[in-house]
């Protein structure tokens, strides 16, 4: 098992709950250390509730338990940032400052996962480039440009070891998403499981790029464990997994459910799905650090139906 100490932070919601299971696997349990503002139903032992945006508390843990890596995941995401504009602004820079200081005093390798949503209208929309322009429209994308500027300030001036991934929207069975844009995308295929038709809040033709959770997971770890020199960009990569449309999704489902009904009644997500890329070039990941996706749409489908068939029955028999 490897040496880390690892604090996940923001470890409750759709990613943090998947990849603490995989970094307890890699690096064993008493190596990491879930955290989050919510306390789960299925707490862990070394669960601490802490909310990042006491300064004091975090440095408490981090002290408490010798803290040499952290994931930083907690944020407002972008559906409801727009919501909550300056509570999102709030807590999206101030947590990331608060952690970069303790990374910055105590030397600590830091996560930082920033977001398709750094691209606005003036980015170009297919192969979206590692370097186009970023204006994004939606509070958490300004959130996030504004983030990956810091983690890049605080590498050079300060030598603070920070690394970001820009996601693509994240499908997985084993969590629900927090108040994306993408959200859509899990939803679908649990309304399909369940037997149920499904509204799509966006509209069927409007294509992004998306990442089956396994991959994403792959993708955090190997940046996390890649050699110093072979991070060359201390803003955010871009990471590319697939990319599709509501109606293209809901095909791939009807191989295995054709009676499954979607319908489209797109409200104020439209918009920002609209100011986002439909796909990513992610070269730069690619030649850097060895990243390749493996995960395309039908698989993803195939995967997330068995996985779900699974969860539900053993709801309905416990
Ligand atoms: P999520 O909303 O599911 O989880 C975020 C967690 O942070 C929640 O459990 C929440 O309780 C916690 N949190 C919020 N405020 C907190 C505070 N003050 N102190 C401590 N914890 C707090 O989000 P996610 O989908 O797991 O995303 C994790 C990170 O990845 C975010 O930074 C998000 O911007 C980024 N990201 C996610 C996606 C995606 O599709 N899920 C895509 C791109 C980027
Ligand atoms: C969202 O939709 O806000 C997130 C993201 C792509 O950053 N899933």
């Amino acid at each position: 098992m490897k040496k880390e100490k690892i604090l996940i932070i923001g470890a409750n919601g759709q990613i943090g709950s998947v990849l603490t299971d995989v970094l307890k696997l890699q690096y064993g349990s008493d190596h990491v250390i879930p955290s989050d503002i919510r306390v789960p139903e299925k707490k862990d032992q070394l669960f601490e509730r802490l909310d990042v945006l006491d300064k004091n508390q975090l440095a408490t843990l981090v002290n408490k338990h010798n803290i040499t890596q952290i994931y930083h995941l907690a944020a407002i995401l972008s559906a409801k940032g727009e919501l909550h504009p300056q509570w999102a602004w709030d807590v999206n820079m101030n947590s990331l400052f608060n952690v970069l200081e303790l990374a910055k005093e105590k030397s600590i390798q830091l996560f930082f996962p920033s977001s398709i949503a750094v691209f606005g209208k003036e980015a170009p929309k297919n192969q979206t480039p590692q370097y186009a322009p970023l204006t994004p429209t939606t509070v958490y994308g300004i959130s996030k440009v504004a983030g990956e500027n810091w983690c890049q300030y605080y590498h050079d001036k300060y030598g603070v070891d920070v690394r970001s991934i820009r996601y693509p929207g994240i499908i997985g069975y084993q969590s629900l998403p927090g108040g994306g844009t993408t959200d859509y995308a899990v939803e679908i295929y649990h309304a399909a499981v369940k037997g149920e038709a499904y509204t799509s809040f966006l509209s069927e033709n409007t294509t992004l790029p998306m990442i089956y959770m396994d991959d994403a997971i792959k993708a955090t770890i190997a940046i996390m464990e890649a050699p110093q020199e072979q991070i060359k960009i201390r803003t955010s990569y871009n990471l590319s997994g697939m990319s599709f449309s509501p109606i293209e999704i809901a095909q791939s489902i009807q191989q295995h459910y054709p009676d499954f009904k979607v319908s489209y009644a797109p409200d104020f997500r439209e918009a920002i799905a609209q100011s986002w890329p439909s796909s990513i070039d992610d070269s730069a990941a690619r030649a850097d650090w060895g990243w390749k996706a493996s995960v395309d749409l039908n698989m993803m489908t195939s995967d997330m139906i068995k996985n779900l068939k699974m969860k539900y029955l053993s709801t309905v028999s416990a």
